[in-house]
């Protein structure tokens, strides 16, 4: 194997509207083992911040430990990043983001640094609607220190050990729904035509979405008795119905009956199937999202694609009440209103 990433690209590949190439979204090599979920993840990042024509250097990208977390050095090598303590990119992406608004934030994380050491974190970006998009690269184990069960492996479920967890696992979905999340989505890794979109959408919303994807290790937890392994994801998937992104333009409307599907023109000349979900499923209801959520699983299946979505919500900074322009832009003079100002604060507390 090669450590060494060839220069070449295809020549026909094309550039965005801000005329970078998929190239500039792209990082390091991947030091994870081959057929690891969590590069697919990557791949759909890169994908999806290249299509929305984002500007690199106005991204940041946070993670916390883990193989998962270990992504971010392979994608988006021009934005910002930070590698944190295990279990604390919440809280790291809180302070960046109060100091400045103005960067799209995605932060990373692996199950076990979510949903075990950083489980009070995670509650905690939930309630207060940071924005920024939360994605889990969801394998039910600890990958990186060679395959533990964590918090999200099934009861029954067993990795290559062949010992199943005793334990009843923690749904992040069901969490992020409960502690008030915006957006709510789940995917699976192998699935790109419905990650992408989901990305993108976590992306252009406004607050917290939370994007939880089945992502399998392949080295310590991809037995056919695991229920994060590749075989018994394929096999048990349920997907909400067909959802793609749109970016904002002038309405396009449609009508058409529930069940069916119908082509519609976009505006870049291209065509878009959409298929009508046959259930009656209100995005809306955070109820029905976890119902639904409890439903498929007493089915024995994986609900996939998204699940909740609220964008009426203020984010912590609208809730907080904090000033327009972003704290980092603005001059000592601004920050600070002087030493007569805090003589009366001080005044006024005695
Ligand atoms: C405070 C602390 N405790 C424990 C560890 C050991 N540790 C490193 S990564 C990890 C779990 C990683 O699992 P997960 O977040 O699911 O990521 P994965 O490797 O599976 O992608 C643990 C327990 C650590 N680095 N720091
Ligand atoms: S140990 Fe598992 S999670 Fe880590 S890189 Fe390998 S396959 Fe991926």
């Amino acid at each position: 194997m090669t450590f060494i990433r060839p220069n070449f690209r295809h020549p026909e590949n094309h550039t965005n509207e801000r005329g970078f190439s998929i190239k500039n979204y792209e990082g390091a090599l991947s030091t994870l083992c081959a057929g690891c979920g969590h590069d697919s993840i990557s791949a759909s990042i890169i994908k999806s911040c290249f299509e929305l024509n984002l500007e690199p250097h106005k991204i940041a990208k946070i993670s916390g430990i883990g193989c998962s977390s270990k992504t971010p050095t392979y994608f988006l090598g021009k934005a910002h990043g930070f590698n944190s303590v295990h279990g604390r990119m919440p809280s790291v992406t809180t302070g960046a983001n109060m100091a400045n608004k103005d960067l799209l934030y995605i932060g990373v994380s692996g199950d076990g640094d979510t949903a075990s050491i950083g489980m009070g974190q995670f509650a905690h970006v939930v309630r207060r609607n940071l924005n920024m998009v939360y994605i889990v690269m969801n394998n039910g184990c600890y990958g990186l220190t060679k395959g533990q069960d964590s918090a999200t492996a099934d009861k029954g479920s067993a990795g290559k050990k062949g010992v199943p967890s005793p334990f009843d696992s923690i749904d992040l979905c069901e969490l992020a729904l409960q502690l008030g999340a915006g957006m709510v989505a789940r995917s699976f890794s192998g699935d790109k035509k419905q990650l992408v979109p989901l990305i993108k959408a976590a992306i252009k919303h406004n607050g917290f979405a939370f994007i939880d994807v089945v992502s399998p290790c392949v080295t310590f937890n991809n037995t056919p008795n695991s229920t994060k392994g590749y075989e018994w994801v394929r096999d048990h998937m349920e997907a909400t119905g067909t959802i793609d992104f749109i970016p904002h333009q002038s309405e396009i409307t449609v009508d058409y009956p529930e069940g069916s599907s119908r082509t519609v023109a976009m505006h870049d000349g291209s065509a878009l199937t959409l298929q009508k979900n046959q259930h009656d499923y209100d995005l809306s209801c955070r109820k029905e999202a976890i119902n639904r959520i409890e439903t498929v699983k007493m089915q024995q299946k994986i609900l996939t694609g998204l699940m909740y979505l609220n964008e009426s919500e203020s984010d912590t900074h609208g809730r907080i009440n904090t000033s327009d322009q972003a704290l980092n832009s603005l001059a000592q003079s601004e920050l600070c209103p002087g030493s007569t100002v805090l003589d009366a604060l001080n005044a006024s507390l005695r």
